[in-house]
């Protein structure tokens, strides 16, 4: 389906080159992320035959193969696409992964919640700075195990706040590394990532970036008044009306941090002012021991009753001068949102989470391989979004189209566009209009039937000939 589109080459062309040692291994890592991009959203003992299931068992279990390998030449191929153009934002950012069922898996860790198994992600994923927001790919990944059991549940923030912080650091690295000093990188980071070591380190290396401002801080400058303090008081340069999505109550502690929302229409005021701050005390002295940045306010004066005010302070080095820079920093920090739907992708989509793989290593091969898909699913959606009028040609190809026409319950026009494309992919994986826009799961479903479809409409063709 996307095998056509040379924005969005197949899966296999980009992991091809992944040098495992082995010439076997590598093709058959190739023959095993088409079989498995074909049908993301099934199980493995459905999405392949008998021969082709143990294939697969052993390919993830294989000691030679790793996830770094199989990513490396994804990473590349993002870097290339990123490298046409001027600059990019690289939006960083974690997940967790919960593998349920009643036995033990070897090598999997604690989560959030004590008596689950699994594992952290964190994931760097490039997207044009331009308005379009097209994923380019994954430039870097880093998976966290917390495998010590001598630390109590409690006590993994504090962990957290140590050994896991280097993930941020690290990562920034890894894409800076492949793009190469090219193309210009604004990273995007959330509150999770609010440190005076990672913005010092940042800020050392010349990056850019919007991280969101977890703490208050007292700041060197403004007679040690504090960081909200000053910002809220600072005048707004500009005002913008934005939609906000709705968001779902999420329980424990990060339904706290992230209260259920309904969508609306927020009137954001802006204000933006040039700030210094003092190097935190756990800090080395090594580093600077003040730096100086631009701080962004972003609120809403007045929420709808019952709703919560939206409220971020924006850490930033990107200029202030003008209210255009000061827009362009702030939807900078709002393309972050895409990341969670390359999550979406990856564990609705993909059904990551529900793969019955036994062990932590085979889990990790799996992950690289499906991450690459999930950014084809992401890219896909987006090209079918992003422009209304863009053609579905540029989505599927002339005989899926002559497919979906054939079995669609909703009629498609002459010249259908990507979108109508799209919706008759979503109800052929059972999406209802009245519903929306369809979901991960529809279609994924429905683009797995419609490759089904096709195979079936082929080997017609074939027979009549
Ligand atoms: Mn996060």
């Amino acid at each position: 389906m996307l095998r056509n589109r040379a924005e969005v080459p197949a899966i296999s062309a980009e992991l091809r080159e992944a040098d495992l040692g082995d010439e076997r291994l590598s093709r058959r890592l190739g023959l095993l992320a088409d079989q498995l991009a074909e049908r993301p959203g099934e199980s493995f003992p459905k999405a392949l035959d008998d021969a082709q299931l143990e294939a697969a068992y052993r390919f993830f279990g294989n000691d030679r193969v790793s996830p770094e390998a199989i990513l490396a030449p994804h990473f590349r191929q993002s870097a290339l696409r990123a490298a046409e153009h001027q600059r990019v934002l690289v939006v960083h950012d974690t997940t967790q992964f919960d593998f349920p069922g009643h036995s033990k898996r070897a090598g999997l860790g604690r989560l959030i919640k004590p008596s689950a198994q699994g594992f952290f992600g964190h994931f760097s994923l490039a997207l044009s700075a331009d308005g379009a927001r097209v994923p380019l790919g994954l430039l870097a990944l880093e998976t966290v195990f917390r495998l010590d059991k001598s630390i109590g549940h409690k006590n993994w923030t504090a962990a957290k706040s140590r050994g896991e912080r280097v993930r941020w650091h690290n990562c920034v690295n890894d894409a800076e590394a492949l793009l190469g000093g090219e193309t210009q990188a604004i990273h995007v980071i959330d509150r999770e990532g609010d440190s005076y070591a990672l913005l010092a380190d940042l800020a050392t290396h010349q990056r850019d970036f919007v991280v969101r401002s977890f703490q208050d801080r007292v700041l060197a400058t403004h007679d040690e008044e504090r960081l909200r303090d000053v910002a809220r008081s600072a005048r707004p340069s500009l005002r913008r009306e934005v939609s906000l999505a709705p968001r779902p109550r999420i329980p424990g502690p990060k339904g706290k941090r992230h209260p259920s929302r309904r969508s609306r229409i927020a009137k954001l005021s802006i204000a933006a002012l040039a700030v210094e701050l003092p190097r935190t005390s756990r800090v080395s002295k090594a580093e600077s021991a003040t730096l100086k940045l631009n701080v962004i306010h972003v609120f809403e004066k007045k929420a709808p009753i019952g709703e919560p005010a939206v409220e971020w302070f924006l850490l930033t080095t990107l200029p202030i001068n003008t209210p255009e820079a000061i827009a362009f920093a702030v939807d900078c920090y709002r393309a972050r949102w895409v990341i969670e739907e390359f999550f979406k992708a990856l564990k609705t989509g993909c059904q990551y989470e529900s793969r019955q793989l036994e062990s932590a290593d085979s889990l990790l091969n799996a992950l690289a391989i499906f991450a690459p898909v999930a950014w084809r699913l992401l890219a896909l959606r987006h090209l079918a979004r992003a422009d209304a009028k863009a053609p579905a040609t540029a989505a599927l190809t002339v005989e899926q189209l002559s497919v979906l026409r054939a079995v669609s319950k909703r009629p498609l026009p002459v010249r259908p566009t990507a979108r109508d494309a799209m919706l008759a992919v979503a109800s052929l994986g059972g999406h209802i209009k009245s519903n929306g826009d369809p979901g991960w799961l529809v279609l994924g479903r429905g683009l797995h039937d419609l490759l089904l479809l096709e195979l079936g409409w082929r080997a017609r063709e074939q027979a009549e000939k």
